[in-house]
């Protein structure tokens, strides 16, 4: 179509109003709000990922429909960009915009004067891939982005139930057939082939460990394990917890990667499934975000987060680099949050450099591309490695001199397989770390002992504007309220090894406030005199004030 079908267009956004009131925006993670007003922002998103594709030149456009880890009223949906990233950030603004169009005259409105301004040309073909969680408010909300697929003209695939980054590996393989980067099969059977395949050969005449427990949150992560489970169970035993995905309500109910990293807790639900010692891991709503944990033999429960993952995978790679003798010819570099804790950076930088960025995956993922190969972890568990195009050639072309250099080369070949280098992936980078773990003969024990965590803790804070908060220096300063960081200053400089800081979360309506200590009384007591500090100094409901929650 060379022109926009003006009629077809409003016939099928009056189909879609937008609920008055209600003002949308796409931020660090989509549009993520209440699933039953989503409705009209999923037709649009519709014609956006449509013209999105045709301004491509017809590349092929993800869209993934999830709310994560946020409870099961909640959904969402995002755009992936043709190499199976984040989608570009202008164009997070004008989603924002053909979101909030009040009424289906204003959103044509819009539409035509995107489509002059933007130079799209609409006779180009338009493609986009798409899926969903297993949230009950899926299948409706998908329905009204296929009416904007149907609106602009464009050719939808649908790849049905599946997790967030399978849509992201299905984007960059259909996006790079036959080309020279093929990135694998494009489908999902093609995705658990290339995962499981290369699992094999890098854990090949290893101990087969102990089962590993995964608690799937009760969501996509569970049917996709399954799948898994099937394909690895020579090497790896899986057993699936929390498996319900069809119950109500129990999406991420007091289980999953978010609820263990949030209340440093094993979930109830695992209780009595885990021996001491033993592995388990949990993974989110849309199993991108991965959590490893143990319970020793005194009872106590052991957290390995994204931190703890990172400086696995970032020793190991080194490591490998150096036994390949490639030491000094590939730059590998971390990149971490904020929330990174302390103790992990202080492990990491001793080995590697490592930079700090903003909260927001693709952040973390821009500045890995900076390396070679860049590690990138958020301490939620979210993450992955990326191998830049120049190290992907010179693993493939060197030429070992020993045969010790020779298996480390080809475990590092193995690893850019196993690694889903989209985005984070629950499922690849838990067969990373149960790789790592085989190398090393570690339990989760030894790995636990690589550092200490420092205590910490997380907060949040209602107040009563959360955009007069402006954060720098990758949001560990704030400079808006005036004033306020020098209080914070003078408050932390009272605890031993103490750390604070204050930003406006992206993704719910609060201010966050993380704070860490050597002992762990002080974490909690540093946390909570800045959220009361913070709370005190911008105002709010006294019954929202920060209380006691150690
Ligand atoms: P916000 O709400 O901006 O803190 C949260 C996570 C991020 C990231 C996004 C997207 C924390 C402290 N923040 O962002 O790391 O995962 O959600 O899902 O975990
Ligand atoms: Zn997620």
């Amino acid at each position: 179509m060379a022109t926009i079908d003006v009629e077809e267009v409003r016939r099928l956004s009056d189909l879609h109003p937008k609920p008055a009131l209600i003002r949308f925006q796409y931020g660090t993670a989509g549009f993520r709000t209440l699933g039953n007003t989503l409705d009209s922002v999923l037709f649009r998103v519709g014609i956006i990922a449509g013209l999105r594709s045709k301004k491509l030149d017809g590349k092929t456009i993800g869209v993934m429909v999830t709310a994560s880890h946020n409870p099961e009223p909640d959904n969402g949906v995002k755009l992936v960009d043709p190499r199976g990233e984040m989608l570009e950030s202008s164009w997070e603004t004008h989603a924002t915009t053909f979101s909030n169009a009040a009424t289906t005259e204003d959103f044509l409105f819009v539409l035509d004067a995107f489509v002059k301004t933007a130079k799209i040309d609409l006779s180009k073909p338009a493609r986009v891939v798409y899926a969903r969680d297993t949230r009950p408010s899926g299948p409706a909300l998908v329905s009204a982005f296929e009416d904007g697929l149907k609106a602009i003209g464009a050719e939808g695939r649908d790849a049905g139930v599946t997790t967030t980054p399978i849509l992201h590996y299905l984007v960059r393989s259909i996006n790079t057939k036959g080309t020279k980067d093929a990135y694998g099969e494009d489908s999902e059977q093609g995705y658990f082939a290339k995962l499981s395949e290369a699992f094999k050969k890098l854990v090949a005449g290893r101990a087969t460990p102990p089962p590993l427990v995964i608690d799937c949150a009760n969501g996509v992560g569970a049917p996709a394990a399954a799948k898994l489970s099937g394909l690895v169970k020579e090497n790896l035993l899986l057993v699936l917890e929390n498996t319900s995905t069809t119950t109500p309500g129990a999406l991420n109910n007091s289980c999953g990667a978010d609820y263990v990293k949030t209340a440093q807790k094993l979930p109830p639900s695992l209780a009595s499934k885990l021996n001491a010692g033993q592995r388990g891991c949990s993974l989110d709503g849309d199993a991108d975000r991965l959590m490893y944990f143990y319970i020793d033999e005194g009872g106590k429960f052991h957290m390995l987060d994204g931190d703890k993952i990172a400086a696995l995978v970032a020793a190991f790679i080194v490591e490998l680099v150096k036994t390949a003798g490639l030491e000094g010819q590939l730059n590998i570099g971390v990149v971490q949050t904020a929330y990174a804790n302390g103790a992990s950076t202080k492990y990491l930088a001793e080995r590697l450099p490592v930079k700090c960025v903003p909260t927001g995956v693709k952040h973390l993922h821009h500045a890995a591309e900076h390396y070679d190969i860049g590690v990138y972890f958020e301490a939620n568990g979210h993450g992955t490695v990326l191998f830049s195009p120049t190290s992907q050639d010179k693993l493939t072309t060197y030429e070992p001199s020993t045969p010790a250099q020779s298996t480390a080369l080809t475990h590092l070949i193995n690893l850019m397989q196993l690694i889903n280098q989209t985005v984070g992936d629950a499922l690849s980078d838990m067969l990373l770390v149960e790789v790592v773990l085989a190398h090393k003969s570690y339990s989760g024990v030894e790995w636990d002992s690589l550092y200490a965590d420092l205590p910490n803790r997380l907060v949040k804070v209602v107040v009563a504007d959360r955009t007069i908060f402006k954060t720098q220096d990758a949001e560990r300063q704030l400079v808006s309220p005036p004033g306020l960081q020098k209080k914070i200053d003078e408050i932390v400089q009272r605890y031993d090894g103490g750390r604070s800081f204050v930003r406006p979360s992206g993704t719910e309506d609060v201010v966050r406030v993380y704070a860490e200590s050597i002992f762990r009384p002080q974490a909690d007591e540093l946390a909570f005199r800045i959220a009361g500090l913070v709370y005190d100094e911008t105002g709010g409901d006294p019954a929202q004030r920060p209380k006691e929650f150690m």
